[in-house]
């Protein structure tokens, strides 16, 4: 009888205690989650400060700055740390962690004033086979009449697709739009992106350019380009012929339509906030610049 009773609390005691070590692993396992979610908030907070603070700050210094053909030399030296910054989107670490990179239109493909033989220069570069019906459809796209080019698209082609849409007969407003124009997939899409920009250009810029850009412009082939690349302009402009009193393509200038983008990083590559915005140094009675786009996140 003794040893029965013994035995019963024996097991009552190691069922107690397995049902309190079961709510103690959970409960453990609660507060460390909720520990992890709270840093996760703080580190997401300071770089969503960080980043703020640095596009303003860039903002600043690139309108008081001085525009050159290579990018913006600062006023302001110790506000970045750095004396300027190129405008061919090469990014440069500020604070100690916070990437920025600044991209001049003038060394991008504009689809607001699409040069087509570029475009379709720039596609063959970078080895897109169907870059003709690509050019072709993208131009029926933004042109304003309803007539097909060769292996363009018009309104027919998009209702025949069972599609719901027509051609939009102006200009693209998002780079997203692209990926309902025919000849357009995602992956091509992918290629193309980091070369377009929505904004206007006034020129051709080789420092701002790519490579493959600078290649497309110029028709050359990797090893020639590599040979001017770094050229100062003047022999860029004797060598490939550019004529200096043509007034209709600037060249080796900035177009003041910049691409800013702000990053701030967790130190192992990967982004934890980041701002993306398109620009115009084009000063109104009210603002001292013009915001096209602003992305986040
Ligand atoms: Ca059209």
């Amino acid at each position: 009888m003794w040893n029965n009773k013994s035995g019963s609390a024996v097991l009552l005691s190691i069922f107690l205690s397995a049902i309190i070590i079961t709510v103690a692993i959970g409960f453990n396992w609660l507060v460390k989650e909720h520990v992890k979610t709270a840093i996760g908030f703080k580190n997401k907070s300071r770089a969503m400060v960080k980043v703020y603070s640095a596009i303003d700050t860039l903002t600043y210094v690139i309108l008081t700055g001085r525009k050159t053909a290579d990018g913006i030399e600062f006023s302001d030296r110790s506000l970045l740390g750095i004396s300027g910054i190129g405008a061919n989107n090469r990014p440069l670490t500020v604070w100690k962690e916070v990437e920025i990179s600044v991209q001049d239109t003038n060394g991008m493909v504009s689809l607001y004033n699409l040069d087509v033989g570029l475009f379709e220069n720039l596609m063959k570069v970078i080895k897109i086979a169907n870059y003709k019906e690509i050019s072709d459809s993208v131009s029926d796209w933004v042109d304003s009449d309803n007539i097909e080019k060769a292996q363009g698209a018009e309104n027919n082609y998009y209702t025949s697709m069972n599609k719901e849409y027509w051609p939009r007969n102006k200009n693209v407003e998002y780079l997203e739009e692209l990926l309902l124009i025919r000849g357009m997939n995602r992956q091509i899409f992918g290629q193309l992106e980091p070369y377009l920009t929505t904004m206007p250009s006034t020129g051709f810029n080789p420092k701002a350019a790519s490579d493959e850009l600078m290649m497309a412009f110029f028709k050359i082939d990797r090893k020639t380009m590599l040979k001017y690349r770094t050229s100062p302009c003047a022999t860029i402009r004797s060598v490939f012929n550019i004529d200096a009193e043509d007034e209709a393509v600037e060249f080796c200038t900035m177009s003041g339509n910049l691409v800013l983008t702000v990053r701030y990083g967790d130190g192992a590559g990967n982004s934890l906030y980041s701002v993306n915005m398109g620009i115009g140094l084009i000063e109104t009675n009210l603002y001292p610049y013009q915001i096209y786009y602003w992305k986040e996140g």
